[in-house]
């Protein structure tokens, strides 16, 4: 299966800054992974063009309808920036007047105060972006802010979706996410995706077998 350009470029950028790493690393749930990958380390202009791009993609073909991108502190920020310059380019009438925002980690008690920066959420479609989905624990995060400040989510996108399972479940933590708040959830890469660009080249048959290993000892079944 090959990917398409836009996840090809995605994934060559990713490898190219670092961002996405063959190796042995310990995960927030404790398992030992073949692989990571970290947004934070697309901050070359280049890698954060190609990351732009691949989020304003991902966003445009989801055809989800919002007004405000909300990326979460910190990683989420260049994110939700990124992605709103990149998205007008591809339909300029569309993406014109849409506006982003983010939180704060702690809130600020003077000048403008308040806990969120840049466009309110009060009544308005909010769509999240974000680094990574490994449980999901990040994102309700994001989700119970969003409401607290009036706003709707009406989706969520993200680079990677790591496709596996909660500790003691069967299903992802994606699926569980979306069964939760029954709305889209969309990644620019899954772990079949890597998979697939690991078999085109991008990957030591090591690094392959290795992924291949996790996947069938954590990989989720939706
Ligand atoms: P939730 O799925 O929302 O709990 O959070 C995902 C988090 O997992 C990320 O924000 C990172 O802290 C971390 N992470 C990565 O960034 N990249 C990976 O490849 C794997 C993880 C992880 O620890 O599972």
């Amino acid at each position: 299966m090959a990917l398409e350009p836009y996840k090809a470029d995605f994934l060559r950028a990713a490898l190219s800054g670092n961002a996405l790493r063959f190796g042995t690393f310990s995960l927030k749930s404790g398992r030992q992974s073949p692989y990571f990958f970290n947004a934070g380390d697309f901050y070359r202009a280049d890698l954060l063009e190609a990351l732009a791009v691949a989020y304003a993609k991902t966003i445009h073909t989801s055809n989800v309808s919002f007004d405000v991108i909300f990326g979460p502190a910190y990683k989420g920020i260049p994110l939700a920036t990124a992605a709103t310059l990149a998205l007008r380019p591809l339909d300029p009438e569309r993406y014109n007047k849409i506006e982003y925002s983010f939180d704060r980690k702690e809130a600020k008690d003077h000048g403008e105060g308040g806990t969120i920066v840049g466009a309110p959420l009060k009544g308005r479609k909010v769509l999240v972006v974000d680094d990574v989905v490994s449980a999901g624990t990040a994102k309700r995060e994001a989700i119970a802010k969003i409401r607290a400040q009036g706003g709707e989510v009406v989706g969520i996108v993200v680079a990677v979706d790591r496709q596996e399972t909660l500790p003691d479940r069967e299903g992802s933590a994606i699926g569980e996410l979306r069964k939760e708040f029954g709305i889209p959830i969309i990644a620019i890469l899954t772990l079949e995706d890597i998979i697939a660009g690991a078999r085109d080249g991008f990957a030591t048959e090591d690094d392959l077998k290795r992924i291949q290993e996790y996947k069938a000892k954590y990989g989720a079944s939706d």
